[in-house]
């Protein structure tokens, strides 16, 4: 007998894209011969919010995504009436959820649900939040089980011992609820990303599978490239699972893929999924040895698809830009999150200067492509006057280089990074389990005081209105900050002038 798995996938509405992590897993446990379903929540429109791409398009940070609704429709169903449907008819022995912070309270509920019906199906949290918080996640009765760091090899003996009607409470990486009492179990070793086998997305609802690229859709497939990563970012959960794994005892977290599997895998998905475009899955994708480098290159170019990266500025050069153009690179992501060197060495440990972003940005414009500018505002210690420096810096490259796309986010506290300590060190942040307060909010869950909420809420909206205006606008576009009949007016005008 083999264990059938049900794994939820909470994601917000139409956040589209495919967990790596989670198709892993599904990979581990279909090699093992066992059975998987996945049910996602990403075309539930529960509430009356927008869409990121609705937002995205109304701050001027991305063209409007004409076809959205075409491609992506909503559910006309209700969530958890569907979920329960999939749950009588799969039969799980255990239902395991992949949980990120902002989606840990909607995962509880619909825990909730199932339970009601379903008291015998165990009910296991794995991902990001339960590693960096398992004492939160524990604390729920709803959960049975929480998977600590990587679950490809808990999961894989878990569906085993099920499939032969044994107890699970020894197995690395898993926190076990037995007999009122937690049984904590290490983390178990990271694995090596060579030997594992590829991820499996084919149990993941097809509308995953597009994003939306410069307006338009297309059908997108992650390959995994390396998993970790070794900077220091304060405000990205990184670096604290660096610290995590490295304190367990558990290897190396920064882990490359050798080029030849990721050329295998690359062909593999393509094979399965005919997908229009690649995403390459990794923090910082030119973080690679020259001779890799052209292996890509040489190897990519019998692929004929195009393609996006994120990568750090440190390493773009223009004869790289070229040859990754060559072969079909589209767009790049790079993150600038700060335009202030000092606040952006101090408090966000990141350590290159202007002159040198602006330097390794011309790189790109040399190539003649776009990309898209990271930044974000609402950080601890920050004034009006210092993101208007972050404005300064996406203008003087928006100046050079008008393909760019900037893009701007609201710094939230997620548990488990540097910053959230320091927020609460402050007093800036009370203490609350978890938020689920996005990145695309206009008012920061940090205590700020009014004035400096106001400002957030209304330069996240004009952001790109400060940055591609001309400076003889800048009183105009204040007007428009404000949440007012006036300023949502002014807003609209100022809007139409960039297009
Ligand atoms: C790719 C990526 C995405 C993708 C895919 C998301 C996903 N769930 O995989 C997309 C673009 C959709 C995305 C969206 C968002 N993301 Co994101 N994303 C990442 C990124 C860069 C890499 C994730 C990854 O692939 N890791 C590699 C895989 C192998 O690891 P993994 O996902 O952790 O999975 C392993 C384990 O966690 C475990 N596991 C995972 N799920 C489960 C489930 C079970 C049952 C078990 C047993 C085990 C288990 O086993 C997996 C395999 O080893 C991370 C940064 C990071 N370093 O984690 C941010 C990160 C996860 N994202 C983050 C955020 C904030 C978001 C958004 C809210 C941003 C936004 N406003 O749009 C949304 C939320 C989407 C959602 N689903 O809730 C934060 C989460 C912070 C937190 N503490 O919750 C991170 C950590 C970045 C950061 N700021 O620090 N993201
Ligand atoms: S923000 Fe990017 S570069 Fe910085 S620690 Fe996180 S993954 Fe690494």
């Amino acid at each position: 007998m083999k264990a059938k798995i049900l794994f939820i996938y909470p994601t917000p509405f139409r956040i589209t894209g495919l967990p790596i992590g989670l198709a892993s897993l599904i990979a581990i446990l279909k090699d093992k011969g066992h059975l998987v379903k996945v049910f996602d929540t990403a075309f539930y429109h529960t509430d009356s919010d927008k869409s990121q791409t609705e937002i995205r398009s109304e701050r001027k940070i991305s063209k409007t995504v004409m076809n959205e609704d075409v491609y992506l429709p909503e559910n006309k169903s209700s969530m958890e009436t569907d979920l329960l449907d999939v749950v009588t008819s799969f039969k799980p022995d255990i239902i395991g959820l992949s949980i990120l912070e902002i989606m840990y309270d909607t995962s509880v509920n619909l825990c909730k649900v199932v339970k009601k019906e379903f008291q015998d199906i165990p009910l296991m949290a794995g991902g990001v939040f339960p590693t960096l918080s398992p004492e939160v996640v524990t604390r729920e009765p709803v959960f049975d089980i929480v998977c600590i760091g990587e679950g490809e090899s808990a999961v894989g003996e878990l569906a085993d011992r099920i499939s032969q009607g044994l107890f699970y409470d020894t197995i690395e990486g898993l926190w076990v609820k037995k007999d009122n009492r937690v049984i904590k179990n290490p983390p178990s070793k990271l694995h090596d990303i060579n030997t594992i086998p590829f991820p499996d997305f084919s149990e993941f609802d097809p509308r995953l599978f597009y994003k939306p690229m410069q307006g338009k859709m297309y059908k997108m497939v992650n390959i995994e490239t390396s998993r970790g990563c070794n900077n220091d970012c304060t405000y990205c959960a990184a670096p604290q699972l660096r610290k995590f794994y490295k304190e367990n005892g558990c290897g190396r977290y920064n882990r490359n893929m050798d080029m030849k599997n990721i050329i295998e895998q690359i062909h593999l998905q393509v094979q399965r999924y005919s997908p229009e475009f690649i995403y390459f899955s990794s923090e910082n994708f030119l973080l690679m040895s020259e001779e890799n480098f052209q292996t890509f290159i040489t190897e990519y170019e019998k692929i004929k698809l195009p393609f996006w990266i994120q990568t750090r500025i440190e390493t773009l050069t223009t004869e790289r830009l070229l040859a990754l153009k060559k072969v079909g690179m589209h767009w790049l992501t790079i993150g600038l999150e700060h335009g202030n060197e000092e606040f952006r060495k101090k408090v966000l440990k990141r350590y290159y200067t202007n002159i040198k972003f602006i330097k390794k940005m011309d790189t790109v414009k040399d190539a003649g492509m776009g990309a898209s500018i990271n930044n974000v505002i609402g950080f601890p210690f920050e004034t009006r006057d210092l993101i208007f420096e972050t404005i300064k810096m996406n203008k003087i490259l928006w100046e050079k280089n008008n393909k760019l796309e900037i893009n701007v986010f609201l710094f939230t506290p997620y548990r488990g990074c540097e910053l959230y300590s320091i927020c609460r060190e402050q007093g800036l942040l009370n203490d609350i389990p978890f938020t689920n307060s996005s990145n695309m909010n206009e008012r920061s869950v940090l205590n700020f005081s009014e004035e400096f909420q106001r400002d957030l809420s209304g330069l996240i909206r004009t952001f790109n209105l400060y940055v591609k205006l001309p400076e003889e606008y800048n009183d105009q576009i204040k007007i428009a900050e404000q949440l007012t009949d006036e300023g949502n007016a002014m807003l609209k005008k100022l809007t139409q002038l960039i297009g």
